[in-house]
């Protein structure tokens, strides 16, 4: 049951013709079925039974049981009328892809674009154990990876991304520990967000070599806002070096084949290279087809501590990240959608030519399921109509973007935070992992048929 104050579905007019409409989920955050068809262990089967890594000491054993729900799932994604759906390919599940052979029929079958996403965090333990992502080979073996999944699903899968979010792979993953595997060096999380880059152009280039016909290429990045909290150049420098750590780390040297002078700079003083060799930087700047816009929220940054500071012990630049005094999400995430627009916007300007997706944005909030068993998520509903209005406002004012993925399909497993946080269109019951529509999915299928029909 819907109630009649419901927020009112969007027109959005300013979207191209053929934007595609589409949702997304990760192989671990869904499948479960860890166990199963050969699939060895991954990084966050061994993180998640890490006393203490993961609230309330949850795991991906079961996650959303989507390994046995898959056709049940594929007809919640048709019953939204999205055009597409984004999904990951678990590495660890490389000996036998039968499940995402059948997954891909099964989506071709009712009229869904399948997008493969080839690395969404789950690394094999055994390349872990070999050295992980800071270890140079990882970045080859990651290209026999992508080469082994495009030759399976080539013929029917048209959009391949490489990497999902290397920001996070390789800074919570190696530097904060945030994250699987959990380690704590600044100068392994370059190793890694280097090797990442590496590992993604190597992909492509593996990719094209077995092409049968055209593909598009994406690769998917960390795309948040660093503005200053003040106009004092002190605070504009802050938010340039957070900028450059999250972004233009990784984005030169995908687009203009160089990573950016200043964070070099900033990284030798701390002592840290990037391990580049000869030749590195072409294959990562070898072309791609679109950027995925990964967007949830925007950060303010001072350039001083709260003692009005502005070196730390150690010598180096405050940096220190600001919320903006806005309502948050249930991640405590500030909603800043107009930061969305000056994101898409800051993007053509300052990588002409590069065609951009949205290919993550959404919401966990506390969702509270009715006595009627309905989910009145207006908040959720909320920030996906602002941050869809921003989408259209950058599209009005230049920008090429050509889709918008929710970020997610289901509740889910959402990393370090268990399965305390939810981002689903559709809530799934942990207990009897039934699945029921919430207020967002009825207001994000009418929208896009709101959308469809205007044109
Ligand atoms: O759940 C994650 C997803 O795996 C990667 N991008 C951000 C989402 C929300 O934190």
């Amino acid at each position: 049951m819907i109630p009649a104050t419901r927020p009112a579905p969007l027109t959005l007019t300013h979207l191209p013709r053929d934007f595609t409409w589409g949702v997304a989920t990760a192989s671990y955050q869904i499948e479960g079925a860890v166990a199963e068809d050969g699939r060895v262990p991954s990084i966050w089967d061994t993180f998640s039974r890490t006393p203490g890594a993961i609230a309330n000491g949850d795991t991906g054993d079961v996650a959303c049981d989507h390994y046995h729900r898959m056709p049940a799932d594929v007809a919640l994604i048709k019953s939204l009328g999205v055009d597409a759906y984004r999904f990951s390919i678990a590495w660890p599940r490389a000996a036998d892809l039968s499940f995402y052979d059948r997954l891909v029929d099964e989506l071709l079958a009712n009229g869904i674009q399948p997008w493969a996403t080839l690395y969404h965090w789950d690394l094999p333990q055994a390349l872990e154990d070999a050295g992980g992502w800071p270890n140079r080979d990882t970045a080859y073996r990651f290209a026999d990876h992508a080469a082994t999944v495009f030759e399976r699903l080539q013929d029917r899968v048209d959009t391949f991304t490489t990497l999902n979010e290397p920001w996070c792979s390789a800074w919570l993953g190696y530097a904060t520990g945030v994250h699987a595997p959990g380690r704590r060096s600044p100068q392994a999380g370059i190793d890694a967000a280097h090797h990442l880059l590496l590992g993604h152009g190597l992909a492509l280039q593996a990719m094209r070599a077995l092409e049968t016909r055209p593909h598009t290429y994406v690769i998917s990045l960390n795309t948040g806002t660093a503005n200053p909290i003040a106009d004092r150049t002190i605070d504009h420098g802050a938010a340039y070096r957070a900028d450059g750590m999250g972004l233009r780390l990784y984005l030169d040297p995908l687009r203009h084949g160089a990573y950016p002078a200043d964070v070099v700079r900033d990284l030798a003083y701390q002592g840290i290279t990037i391990p580049v060799r000869d030749g590195d930087l072409e294959l990562i700047s070898q072309p791609f087809d679109m950027l995925g816009c990964n967007f949830y929220f925007g950060q303010n940054y001072a350039g001083t501590d709260e003692a009005g500071n502005t070196h730390d012990a150690s010598g180096a630049p405050v940096v220190r990240a600001i919320m903006p005094d806005t309502p948050r999400t249930a991640m405590d995430w500030a909603i800043t959608p107009s930061r969305f627009t000056q994101l898409l916007l800051r993007l053509t300007r300052d990588y002409p030519g590069l065609p951009l997706v949205v290919t993550e944005n959404g919401a966990a909030f506390d969702d509270v399921v009715a006595p009627d068993g309905s989910i009145h998520d207006d908040s959720r509903t909320e920030y996906l109509s602002a941050h869809l209005a921003a989408v259209a406002e950058a599209c009005a004012r230049g920008a090429d973007v050509r889709g918008y993925f929710c970020w997610s399909l289901l509740d889910n497993f959402e990393w370090s935070q268990g399965y305390a946080k939810r981002f689903g269109l559709f809530h799934v019951d942990y207990d009897t992992l039934a699945r029921t529509p919430k207020q967002s999915a009825h207001w994000f299928r009418e929208t896009i048929e709101r959308t469809r029909g205007s044109r």
